[in-house]
């Protein structure tokens, strides 16, 4: 007998991860229901198709999470269902009951009920996709949880024949934090091998805030896991450095590796946040083409119309974002440091002039956009633009001073420039390894440091 022929597709170019949207799931103030219904809309026009609800500072998600939602609240809500529904967007619902809940005895019969409770209220407005995240908690019961959603899935979500299966973040949700040397913690032994194959597992990454993730990493991290974990990519959330925005690509996402799903956690500045989702959306429907760059600049075209080269400008020098613990972005205003790194080296004439004419694009990107961004969008970055603004004029100055430093009005306004710059430094990040940088490489080439 003939074998039958069997067709391996090559890898699909345009085979779109299944579930891609968004978590609001930041520490801050959460959006507002104007700025919920506007990303609802994005995820629409973006081919995004879910959204979850998780903003952290939402009493009713987590601190007082089996309490139910008052009743404008809720009306609020049923209208973001509505909204999402008419947009082909599903509304992930999640609850974060990691701070005070009991997995045992009689409280925890009872915050299982508390739990289905809140669900089926969610469900009775039109919800059908559920979340129950474990971040940032202390309690590490790995086996607690996993039998707390096994029995949702059992009992809540198996009663509706139209709920989709449960997505969960477990405490131990980074890679780094999952295993020592290869070899699963406790935590995650006990989560990862009690938890019903069903149920969604997200993950960051390496780290919390990793800068990137291979497809090996993400192999290795499933491989671990037992099963295909989902991403939860934090780009451009900005809640642990508010004082700098995220206005880069997606990069550095696996390519090859199928993944059953992503969502992004944006900034609590809704307008803003657009530029980098609109490139995870991109990456998203296709993450074997990606291009970051060209997704970038399509974004910021499609979303500033005429203003798109002041925003490009920009928003090329508050892109990466760096701690401690953090470390994702490209980084900023690379154009503009290679420029200065070029006058340091070379001292030419050309080359200096080259730096001034990029700073004063720069210069004039921000006066543009300080006189033109639609409201919304200006308050969102106004500390930005304005710090912006500052340095530039530091570094002019620095510089017209290096050609006359005899010259001590201008040395005085050189000062003045920098103690302002310096003012603002906690208020508002840009640009910190190009143009900020500068000024302080001017001060000390000159010998004011
Ligand atoms: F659920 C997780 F995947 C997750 O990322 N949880 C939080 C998230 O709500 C927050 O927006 C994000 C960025 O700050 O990181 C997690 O929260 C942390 C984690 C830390 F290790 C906040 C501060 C930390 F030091």
């Amino acid at each position: 007998m003939m074998a039958a022929a069997v067709y391996t597709p090559s890898i699909s170019l345009a085979a779109p991860i299944p579930l891609r949207g968004i978590v609001e799931g930041f520490y801050g103030t959460p959006w507002q229901q104007a700025d919920r219904l506007d990303m609802l809309a994005f995820c629409g026009q973006h081919s995004l198709n879910a959204y979850i609800y998780a903003p952290k500072d939402d009493t009713y998600h987590r601190a007082k999470w089996r309490e139910p939602y008052p009743e404008a609240k809720m009306q609020e809500l049923a209208e973001l269902i509505k909204a999402a529904k008419a947009q082909d967007v599903r509304f992930i619902f999640a609850v974060s009951p990691g701070l005070d809940i009991h997995f045992y005895g009689l409280k925890g019969y009872q915050d299982r009920l508390a739990m289905e409770r809140k669900l089926q209220a969610m469900y009775d407005l039109g919800v059908r996709d559920f979340a129950i995240f474990f971040d940032d908690i202390k309690d590490k019961d790995g086996q607690g949880q996993a039998e707390f959603l096994n029995w949702l899935s059992e009992h809540f979500v198996a009663a509706h024949s139209d709920v989709q299966p449960l997505l969960t973040v477990p405490t131990e949700y980074f890679y780094g934090d999952m295993q020592t040397d290869g070899a699963k913690k406790p935590y995650t032994q006990a989560f990862s091998q009690t938890l019903r194959p069903e149920i969604l597992v997200l993950y960051t990454g390496d780290g919390v805030v990793p800068d990137g993730l291979s497809d090996a990493q993400l192999q290795q991290a499933n491989d671990l896991y037992g099963r295909s974990l989902g991403v939860w990519w934090n780009y451009p959330v900005t809640d642990y450095m508010e004082n700098k925005l995220a206005l880069g690509p997606m990069e550095k996402l696996p390519g090859k590796t199928a993944l059953p799903a992503i969502f992004f956690n944006p900034m609590k500045y809704e307008q803003l946040s657009k530029i980098a989702l609109a490139t995870g959306a991109d990456y998203a429907q296709q993450p074997q083409i990606y291009d970051a760059q060209a997704a970038w600049e399509k974004a910021i075209a499609q979303q500033y119309g005429k203003l798109a080269p002041a925003m490009t400008a920009v928003a090329d020098e508050s892109q990466h974002l760096e701690n401690n613990w953090a470390k994702i972005g490209p980084a900023d205003g690379r154009k503009l440091r290679q420029a200065i790194d070029a006058y340091w080296q070379s001292g030419r004439a050309e080359d200096a002039q080259t730096v001034r004419e990029k700073l004063a694009r720069l210069r004039k990107a921000a006066d543009t956009l300080q006189l033109s961004l639609p409201e919304r969008t200006l308050a969102e970055c106004r500390p930005q633009l304005e710090q912006l603004i500052r340095i530039v004029d530091a570094d002019l100055t620095g510089m017209r001073l290096r050609e006359q430093p005899e010259d001590q009005a201008l040395k005085a306004a050189f000062n003045r420039q920098r103690a302002a710059v310096a003012k603002y430094d906690a208020q508002a990040r840009i640009a910190e390894t190009s143009a900020r940088a500068f000024v302080d490489e001017l001060a000390h080439s000159l010998g004011m440091d």
